[in-house]
């Protein structure tokens, strides 16, 4: 069996993985992903017991136990080249043996929840709601260093994505649905759609400050795209590489998106804070 060098798996002397810090023991089979640091706390403060408190850099992990589930909180900061980092690092937690630098015989999937923010591009997707993204769409460069495993649903869609956004120069995007069971529990009845996951938040996300933008009303080129009952919902910075790379090493995802601004109507949400824990305690009450 192929052994992994201490190069592409770097593991602390403590015996922890290299960015994340953590053990193998410490993570539990559910875990939430959340971008800011400071919503890790915000997640445990609903459990009933917390057993463990880490983090390193951006990275804090809280691991903890709602009822009889174990649940593990973790940030991983924004953009998907953090959710590289991340999404190795949780699979090497579960399934490479750090003694032999070997993968496990008995492979194991994680349940991967992302609990963020995101800004509507559709008009009838008000401020405030909570979205569960069906597919998450990435226009980001993550996946041309991996080989993807595409359906052929997915394929078929990511075919007209690709044709509506060939004008914009050097991407090359990428398609992943959300895990089907997830969706049947967590992502149940909820506003569906397309997630567009942007590699920055100005310009790459229709914003234009003071550094003139290279495309032109990027928004409506988003809110524009049909194919069948298909559109493009809403914006943020994490959600497809979630998606891919859950779906390349074999774990499930789900993202669930607070709704803090229509791109649309150019409109902040009032109350920020308190859609967000809406999204928090929707999605532990459907764990529980
Ligand atoms: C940008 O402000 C950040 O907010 C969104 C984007 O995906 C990006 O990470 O999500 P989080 O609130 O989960 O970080």
């Amino acid at each position: 069996m192929k052994n992994i060098s201490d190069t592409d798996l770097i593991i602390n002397p403590d015996g922890s993985v290299y960015h994340l810090n953590l053990l193998p023991e410490d993570i539990a089979d559910t875990v939430i992903t959340v971008g800011d640091p400071d919503r890790v706390s915000e997640v445990s403060q609903h459990f009933d017991r917390i057993e463990l408190k880490k983090g390193k850099r951006e990275f804090i992990t809280h691991t903890g136990y709602l009822g009889s589930r174990r649940i593990t909180v973790i940030s991983t900061g924004i953009g998907t080249d953090n959710i590289d980092i991340v999404l190795n690092e949780l699979d090497a937690l579960v399934n490479i043996d750090f003694h032999t630098r070997t993968v496990n015989d008995k492979l194991k999937n994680l349940s991967i929840i992302r609990i963020g923010t995101s800004g509507a591009i559709q008009n009838d997707i008000p401020m405030d709601t909570i979205l569960v993204s069906e597919f998450g769409l990435g226009l980001d460069a993550l996946m041309n260093y991996y080989l993807p495993n595409l359906s052929g649903d997915e394929h078929q869609l990511l075919d007209s994505i690709r044709s509506h956004f060939k004008h914009i120069q050097g991407i090359s995007p990428y398609l992943t649905a959300a895990d089907k069971s997830l969706m049947d529990t967590i992502g149940k009845d909820l506003e569906k759609g397309i997630t567009v996951t942007a590699p920055g938040f100005y310009a790459p996300q229709g914003r234009e400050v003071r550094a003139k933008t290279a495309v032109s009303n990027l928004i409506s080129l988003f809110s524009s795209f049909r194919s069948g009952n298909y559109r493009l919902t809403n914006l943020e910075m994490e959600t497809a590489g979630i998606y891919a790379l859950a779906s390349v090493l074999g774990h499930k995802a789900i993202s669930v998106n607070a709704i803090l601004a229509s791109r649309t109507n150019r409109e902040f949400s009032a109350n920020p804070g308190i859609v967000i824990d809406k999204a928090i305690k929707l999605v532990l009450d459907r764990l529980h």
